[in-house]
């Protein structure tokens, strides 16, 4: 029974505004004294997530909050004044209503429901960080580590029945124990217990005189509690090449007594995803403590995190001990995080090598991926404010907004952000929408990915409509039954997800042509509007116009008028004036009635 996409005809509405201050771009710097009087600084991000240890600096960073052992507190925040602008993939958000429970209380159930984490904001979580931080001397003795012995604060788990998870690093004199990790489960009625990498106790001599080895240069000096009895040790890091052009970044572990090697890992991975559209897929991971996590080192540290329902905050970083993900179907939960993190892997590699821009701001910087947003949510959304990605799960939490084109869709609404900026209404609302569909269309085609091959059809793998068929269609954008083939003058009234048609058709006829044609197995027949005959001069050459009229000659209120001017500027510019791509592109805009 086919169902149409819910709402439809409703006025669009933003996906739900992210909480202010979950977008602060802080770090936070939390101190610790040890046993020699050594300040340490502990650096954890906004979002709670541990970076490094550091001495302290001389004077504290603008932008961070540095909270002391003692209760001295001092806080310096960037003002973050940009107004919450946030685009989706759907007209409307169809959020379809949470499961209520009916009938006795099914015990399994609430202790279920006790036992889920529950959604902190960036703040509530940098002050459980720091909370546990403050108390983390109380606990180190608590537990009964060693007088030596500090604790570092990594991470908070707070789960609905009060229970708290606390994950620690752990210092010795000073120095970072590697394989020192351990956790403290607090229940809410008092009961603690620890999981801990280590049962061994350390006792380690880190005078000079005890490291008889020279530190291999750059090196530093830790404590290596990941293997048998704890010892003094160097860690070097090196970093390089490796013979198929993949960074590495070995760290070589040295006993600093003996000089013998006690580990080398890399600490660049390539994992193995199952993702549920695009088969099975390399994924850009990093080790960190004893497993690996969804963190994409060469694309700016691209990390993938699981809302677990939630609609706010970041939930958790998705982590996985031995660096295979997923299994293809949506039961897994990790399978909607291979293919967002995909996804994203595929869109920076697209505009790197294609565009020649590095991140969606051109800055080197990654975005995030948040996945399992609400309960059966049925749209993907980005927002500038947190730049960030957020995918639902899909109608019955089955289909995952995570598919290829959605990604590259999602993601180039931040390249719009930064770079053209066409603002979310009327004409430009189209033309941005538009951009998405053309660049997350050409994303899809680059992957080259034989489980989902290119085409011109948008969200063709997540059913949206329940009956198979694609959310959009490029060569005859109507074919949805909302979308405009052409421009009129009441085009800019539509839904910006259905003005985007004449834009997303004018794409279709410069990179393939008018008329009936086939590619990768997909049959198109595209129309014009005045019945004339257009060739197409390719998807590359007509991307690579698109998006250097995007990048240097749109503005936020370029209307189709505008888009046409901004087009054979850039077709101009690296093609010629006059030569056959500029003629291509005024024939295509004419085609759909832009003149
Ligand atoms: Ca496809
Ligand atoms: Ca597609
Ligand atoms: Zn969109």
């Amino acid at each position: 029974m086919p169902a149409p996409p819910r709402h439809r005809r409703r006025t669009p509405r933003h996906p739900p505004p992210i909480p202010a201050a979950f977008t602060a771009e802080r770090t936070s710097a939390h101190a610790l004294r040890t046993t020699e009087g050594q300040i340490l600084v502990a650096h954890l991000s906004a979002r709670g997530n541990f970076l490094a240890l550091s001495p302290p600096p001389p004077h504290g960073h603008q932008g961070e909050r540095v909270t002391h052992p003692t209760s001295s507190t001092r806080t310096t925040t960037r003002s973050h004044t940009k107004a919450l602008r946030a685009a989706a993939l759907v007209a409307s958000a169809a959020m379809v209503a949470l499961a209520v429970q009916s009938g006795p209380a099914n015990a399994a159930a609430e202790r279920e429901a006790g036992a889920t984490a529950v959604a902190l904001t960036g703040s509530a979580r940098a002050t459980a960080i720091a909370q546990a931080q403050a108390g983390a001397p109380a606990t180190a003795r608590a537990i009964g580590l060693g007088s030596e012995e500090r604790l570092v604060v990594r991470d908070v788990v707070k789960d609905a029945d009060g229970t708290v998870h606390t994950r620690y690093e752990r210092t010795y004199a000073g120095l970072p124990v590697l394989g020192g990790d351990l956790i403290v489960h607090q229940k809410k009625n008092g009961n603690r217990n620890t999981t801990k990498a280590t049962e061994v106790r350390i006792s380690v001599d880190t005078k000079k005189a005890a490291a008889a080895v020279a530190a291999p240069e750059g090196a530093r000096k830790v404590v290596w509690a990941a293997g048998g009895t704890p010892v003094l040790a160097w860690e070097k890091v090196t970093e390089g090449v490796d013979h198929d052009g993949t960074p590495s970044e070995l760290h070589t572990i040295t006993d600093a007594r003996t000089g013998e090697v006690l580990h080398t890992y890399d600490a660049i991975n390539t994992g193995t995803g199952h993702s549920q559209y695009s088969g099975t897929v390399g994924l850009g991971t990093q080790a960190g403590g004893s497993q690996f996590e969804l963190n994409d080192s060469l694309r700016g540290g691209h990390k993938t995190y699981d809302l677990n329902g939630a609609t706010n905050g970041t939930g958790s970083l998705f982590t996985d001990a031995d660096d295979t993900w997923g299994d293809g179907t949506a039961a897994n939960r990790q399978t909607a995080a291979v293919d967002a993190h995909y996804g994203a892997a595929v869109t920076w590699d697209f505009y790197k090598n294609e565009l020649g821009r590095l991140g969606i701001r051109g800055d080197g910087a990654a975005a995030y991926s948040r996945v399992h947003y609400g309960n059966a949510y049925v749209n993907a959304f980005w927002s500038d404010q947190c730049f960030c990605m957020t995918y639902g799960d899909g109608a019955g939490n089955q289909k995952p907004l995570t598919s290829l084109d959605v990604a590259g869709h999602e993601m180039t609404h931040g390249l719009t952000a930064s770079t053209a900026g066409l603002r979310y209404s009327r004409e430009s609302g189209g033309l941005n929408e538009a951009t998405s569909d053309i660049l997350g269309t050409s994303v899809e085609f680059y992957a080259a990915n034989a489980d989902d091959a290119g085409d011109y059809l948008i969200g063709e793998k997540i059913d949206i409509r329940g009956n198979g068929t694609p959310l959009r269609y490029m060569d005859k954008p109507s074919r949805d039954g909302n979308s405009a083939d052409y421009w009129s003058r009441t085009v800019g009234r539509l839904d910006v997800h259905y003005s985007s048609g004449p834009a997303n058709h004018f794409f279709y006829l410069l990179s393939e042509g008018s008329g009936a044609k086939t590619v990768n197995g997909v049959s198109y027949d595209s129309p014009t509007y005045d019945g004339s005959t257009v060739t197409g001069i390719g998807r590359v050459k007509a991307y690579k116009i698109w998006y250097k009229a995007l990048s240097v000659y749109m503005t936020s209120s370029t209307d189709y008028a505008g888009a046409r001017t901004a087009t054979l500027q850039a077709a101009a510019d690296l093609y010629g004036s006059g030569s056959a791509e500029h003629q291509a592109v005024a024939a295509a805009w004419t085609a759909v009635n832009v003149k």
